[in-house]
């Protein structure tokens, strides 16, 4: 029997600061065009979010992560090297990061490597899982920032129960508190332009969410544990698991 921990770690939102990265570099090649703040950023896709702003800030907000050097120049999350780094060292741990790459592989997959490589050490090359579908990936824990990380068998449920539109309208009027609790656990897995990608009905995986700007003001859910940030307990997330 295999009794080693296998953990996943997403990148994007969880080891490399993509928000404020792209935030910065928006900024800065359109400066007279409206932006989102971190705090007014809600739910996972930026360039959602930037079209409602105005129609055509979505293909400007695109323009951005499709840039070379964009995922090359992100900056690590507080704390994020150092607990990847302590946590490979774990005995009994195996640590993989798990990412996926945007469709435009001109830059993202290469440069999604050189970060690992410049930041975490050539040995970590061994480590990089590239897919577009994580749910087929084993493993014990995946911790990533994307709230809806999950097979078509569970989506089938939920979308017989809560309408997509009714959950858009919510989470721009951010009035999560006059949802009726038992709906909102049901609600937070809709935010999904990907559902229908996933393979794996069933994961093996426990998802842990990692908290970020677009994800902060969703309400706890009975079943999803959240690792705050780096100086969270991931420790004890890990124990729990052992
Ligand atoms: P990761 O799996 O490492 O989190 O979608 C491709 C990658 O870019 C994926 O990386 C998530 C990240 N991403 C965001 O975090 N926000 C976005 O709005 C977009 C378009 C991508």
């Amino acid at each position: 029997p295999n009794t080693r921990l296998r953990v996943l770690l997403d990148m994007d939102g969880v080891l490399a600061d993509f928000e404020g990265g792209f935030l910065k570099k928006y900024r800065e090649r359109y400066p007279n065009e409206p932006y989102i703040s971190l705090e007014e950023r809600r739910g996972f896709w930026v360039s959602t979010q930037y079209g409602e702003l105005r129609a055509d800030l979505c293909d400007k907000a695109i323009s951005i992560w499709e840039s070379k050097n964009f995922f090359m120049e992100l900056e690590p999350l507080p704390g994020s090297v150092e607990a990847v780094k302590e946590m490979a060292k774990m005995k009994n741990t195996d640590v993989f990061i798990c990412t996926s790459p945007i469709k435009h592989y001109a830059h993202c997959p290469y440069e999604k490597y050189a970060w690992v490589e410049r930041h975490l050490g050539p040995d970590f090359l061994e480590k990089v899982i590239l897919t577009r579908d994580k749910t087929i990936v084993s493993g014990d824990i995946l911790v990533d920032d994307k709230p809806d990380i999950l097979g078509p068998g569970q989506l089938a449920i939920i979308e017989r129960n809560v309408n997509s539109a009714l959950y858009q309208k919510i989470l721009r009027q951010n009035v999560w508190s006059s949802v009726h609790k038992s709906n909102r656990d049901w609600i937070m897995q809709q935010d999904s332009d990907q559902k229908h990608e996933s393979v794996e009905p069933n994961p093996s995986w426990e998802h842990v969410l990692f908290t970020a700007c677009h994800n902060k003001h969703l309400p706890v859910s009975t079943t999803q544990r959240r690792l705050l940030s780096w100086a969270d307990n991931w420790r004890d997330i890990l124990e729990g698991k052992c």
